[in-house]
């Protein structure tokens, strides 16, 4: 078999027009930083990277070594390189401009640069997520509120795995497409073009020891999953839960499932668990890209309206079928409350 590379492959994208070439040098960089994250990953205890950096993020976390060394490989490659406008990231508050010696690009980066970083001292998979946008015209210093651009303007959305192989999950809006780092070569190597999510599945994700806080729609859906055969959905239903997104969802572009952070009492004050702009938007546009469905429960996610850049949504992503049923159920108790 021909193996086609990332570059070919971003190549061929060129020749189709889906790509301009600032777009598609932004994709090769950051691929770049990647492979220097899954290195410093693989290194683990022997690359002293382990455990807590002794720092908070901008949302009162703590930081691992590895979410710290992770946003510095991204904010270091992507600064020179010319195509950005600037840069957002979990670990920031406040958007990064171009340093004023690099030129300047048309583009917005945004990343989670270590998501599910409380597993790397487990030796569990993590990942990269990022987002790109387009930077307003005229915009020559990019504030959090450009970035606050609809799901639906993402350019191109990706993840990138690093777990037993390390993959990148990539989308420009034309399918969604998978590369495996092949480390000798040092490449990424396409491995699933046009990858499609069954519409339906047994299979859910969540951590069910928040069960006692969600809310009624999402008590009854779960209820009912885990009912199973002689429940009201007829069949049994599996479960796995990783707590790293990145690997939650790489299982259901692989074999299909749903993944669900909900809203519940602990969190409600926040809006949910997991970020709009650099985890709900990517995650989502590669997963409808995929042929499955992304929602908050009661709104489709890329069609929200960013109100901050480290805003929180709760976020129901996979099999197009799930998705629907636990949608109507939200929309089903909102409106007998209305
Ligand atoms: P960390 O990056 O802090 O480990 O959080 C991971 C995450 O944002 C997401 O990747 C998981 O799906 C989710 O949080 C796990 O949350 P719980 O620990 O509440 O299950």
């Amino acid at each position: 078999m021909k193996h086609v590379s990332l570059i070919q492959f971003l190549i061929e994208e060129r020749r189709a027009g889906r790509v301009n070439a600032e777009l598609s040098l932004l994709i090769e960089v950051v691929a770049r930083a990647c492979k220097r994250i899954a290195v410093a990953t693989n290194k683990g205890a022997i690359g002293g990277v382990l455990g807590e950096a002794g720092t908070g993020n901008i949302q009162g976390e703590a930081q691992k070594k590895l979410d710290v060394i992770s946003n510095e490989i991204l904010l270091e490659a992507n600064a020179w390189g010319g195509q950005l406008a600037a840069c957002a990231s979990e670990e920031m508050e406040d958007p990064q401009p171009i340093p004023d010696m690099y030129p300047k690009g048309h583009h917005l980066l945004l990343f989670d640069p270590l998501d599910g970083s409380s597993n790397i001292d487990v030796n569990i998979s993590v990942g990269t997520i990022f987002s790109v946008l387009r930077c307003p015209d005229g915009v020559t210093e990019p504030t959090a509120e450009h970035f606050q651009q609809k799901g639906t303007t993402q350019l191109a959305a990706g993840y990138v795995v690093y777990g037993p192989a390390t993959v990148l999950v990539l989308t420009f809006g034309h399918g969604t497409h998978e590369f495996t780092l092949d480390r000798e070569v040092g490449s990424f190597i396409l491995s699933r073009r046009d990858i499609r999510i069954p519409e339906e599945t047994g299979e859910f994700a969540i951590n069910m020891s928040n069960q006692r806080h969600w809310e009624a729609p999402m008590q009854r859906y779960i209820g009912e999953l885990l009912a199973g055969l002689d429940g009201p959905r007829g069949r049994d239903f599996n479960m796995r839960w990783v707590a790293s997104m990145v690997a939650d969802v790489h299982r259901i572009i692989t074999r299909g499932g749903v993944f669900f952070y909900p809203l519940d009492a602990k969190i409600r004050s926040k809006g949910g668990k997991l970020r709009l702009m650099y985890e709900a938007n990517p995650m989502a546009f590669i997963i409808e890209q995929a042929g499955g469905a992304a929602s908050t429960g009661r709104e489709r996610i890329l069609d929200l309206q960013p109100t901050g850049l480290h805003q929180r949504v709760p976020v129901f992503l996979g099999s197009k079928k799930e998705i629907d049923i636990v949608t109507h159920y939200h929309r089903e108790a909102d409106g007998a409350q209305g």
